[in-house]
């Protein structure tokens, strides 16, 4: 699927000729050595159908990228500069946004913020470097609550120049699916109870858009194991029975490799981690990788299979888990300057919920205020202000000099779980509820839990106006947005 178009020539690609005339124009100087190669990918955007229950149940009519869900893998070379042609033939205008990868404002695929909509029939064309190896995703920016939960993502690979040593290199595109007795996804998209609380969990679980039942791994062999959430609002917390997983980076960015607290992975949505998996049950065993995230509701996911097969070596691989560093600034701490973001609204709103304590007219107070926030589907506030995602024009939340460090202390006043996201940057964590992180953790989506306290730090090096929000998408269509303006 992938064409190569080296420099200066052009093979069998569509998009040469218009597209390649002005190329050079376009190429950045040095970096990371010439000639760039360019990969063009084309993705439609378009109503295909799925087998995502299985073969026993009626196809799910789906919204999908290339007639697939997910979308293609991409897979392309640190360095590389990456080229998608996006084509809608949705019923409605979409985008597509690259999350977790640093590119230009004008490629971030955000509807009104960064370029206008891709109407029904249109086409847009991004094209970037890929100048950070890791795991990335892509998915629409606009009714994103909708167009998402449809179907429409797909993981974005971008790989080390020189890869650490695994037997195998998988993604798993984790979604949450709700679907009707028919196995047609139920079209109550920005429902108010969803939207107030939780977001819109699902009854469906899949990988890579199937309904698991085993998954096939040999004696002996190491996995890299690409996780992706990419459902709208389901928090995973992962345990792999049997088996004790390194984790080797969190949101494509490499990390210290580390063992997770009692072996449990807690992927929020939109958030990545890359796992190596050094699989030493003996040949025919069977062990389960369960989900512990929500008490009530533990599941299983998967089942990991061993084949039968004689081992492939007796102890792990031995060879190095660390993988090499981004390019990225580190923030300049003493320094930097410091903003204060606090999350707001929602059910049971501590705010609200303190007035309604002091009884007499401070009950009907906030009743009204519920009801007028439900009206205009403003339910979450970033320091006291709400967008609503059908809302385009606002100010900024905070406008940052361009090349300077900042520290965001966020404070999340609400009684809910929230991963927040920022654009256009990649951010440490510095510390939560002001115990210093013993980690350097660099991510560009952070869990942050209810009530907790969260530091980040940045270099705001990346020129335009970013998006700032919840990936729960029900809360960033209920008014959790803010835009970052760096200038
Ligand atoms: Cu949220």
């Amino acid at each position: 699927m992938a064409q190569t178009v080296g420099i200066g020539f052009c093979r069998r690609s569509l998009l040469c000729g218009a597209a390649s005339a002005g190329l050079a124009a376009v190429l950045p100087r040095g970096g990371w050595g010439n000639p760039r190669t360019v990969r063009d990918h084309k993705l439609v955007a378009a109503v295909a159908q799925a087998s995502i229950v299985g073969a026993a149940a009626p196809a799910t009519q789906v919204w999908a990228y290339q007639g697939s869900v997910p979308g293609p893998e991409i897979r392309i070379r640190q360095g590389d500069r990456l080229r998608v042609l996006a084509e809608n033939q949705l019923p409605q205008e979409t985008t597509v946004h690259w999350h977790g990868i640093r590119v230009p404002n004008a490629m971030d695929g955000v509807a009104h913020l960064t370029q206008p909509p891709i109407g029904t029939g249109q086409s847009f064309l991004y094209e970037f470097d890929c100048l950070d190896a890791g795991t990335f995703w892509y998915h629409p920016h606009t009714k994103s609550f909708e167009q998402v939960e449809r179907g429409l993502a797909g993981a974005l690979i971008v790989e080390e120049a020189q890869p650490i040593a695994v037997d195998r290199d998988l993604v798993w595109m984790l979604d949450d699916w709700r679907l009707t007795p028919e196995a047609q996804i139920s079209e109550d998209f920005g429902h108010m109870m969803d939207v107030s609380h939780a977001g819109r969990l699902g009854n469906t679980v899949t990988i890579n858009g199937r309904v698991p039942e085993q998954f096939a791994v040999r004696s002996g062999e190491r996995i890299r194991l690409r996780l992706v959430n990419a459902a709208n609002a389901r928090i995973f917390a992962l345990e792999f029975q049997g088996h004790q997983p390194f984790v080797i980076a969190l949101d494509g960015q490499p990390t210290e490799p580390y063992m997770p607290e009692r072996g449990r992975i807690i992927l929020g949505p939109a958030q990545r981690a890359d796992l190596l998996l050094d699989c030493m049950g003996r040949p025919g065993d069977k062990f389960t990788v369960i989900d512990r995230f929500y008490p009530q509701q533990q599941f299983r996911l998967v089942d990991l299979s061993y084949d039968k097969g004689a081992p492939l070596r007796q102890s792990p691989l031995d060879a190095s888990m660390r993988l090499p560093p981004n390019p990225l600034a580190d923030p300049a701490l003493q320094e930097a300057v410091r903003h204060t973001v606090e999350f707001g609204g929602g059910a049971m709103d501590p705010k609200l919920m303190r007035g309604m304590n002091r009884g007499g007219s401070g009950r009907s107070g906030m009743m009204s205020e519920m009801m007028d926030r439900m009206r205009r589907g403003a339910i979450w506030t970033i320091n006291g202000v709400s967008v609503p995602g059908n809302e385009h024009a606002h100010a900024p939340l905070l406008t940052l000099d361009r090349g300077k460090s900042y520290v965001l202390d966020m404070l999340n006043d609400t009684e809910w779980w929230h991963p927040m996201h920022l654009h256009g940057h990649v951010f440490r964590v510095l510390s939560r509820n002001g115990r210093p992180n013993g980690r350097r953790e660099w991510l560009d989506t952070v869990l942050v839990a209810p009530k907790e306290r969260v530091e980040i730090a940045f270099v705001a090096d990346n020129p335009g106006d970013w998006m700032f929000h919840c990936h729960i998408l029900e809360h960033q269509q209920g008014g959790m947005t803010g835009t970052i303006r760096v200038a």
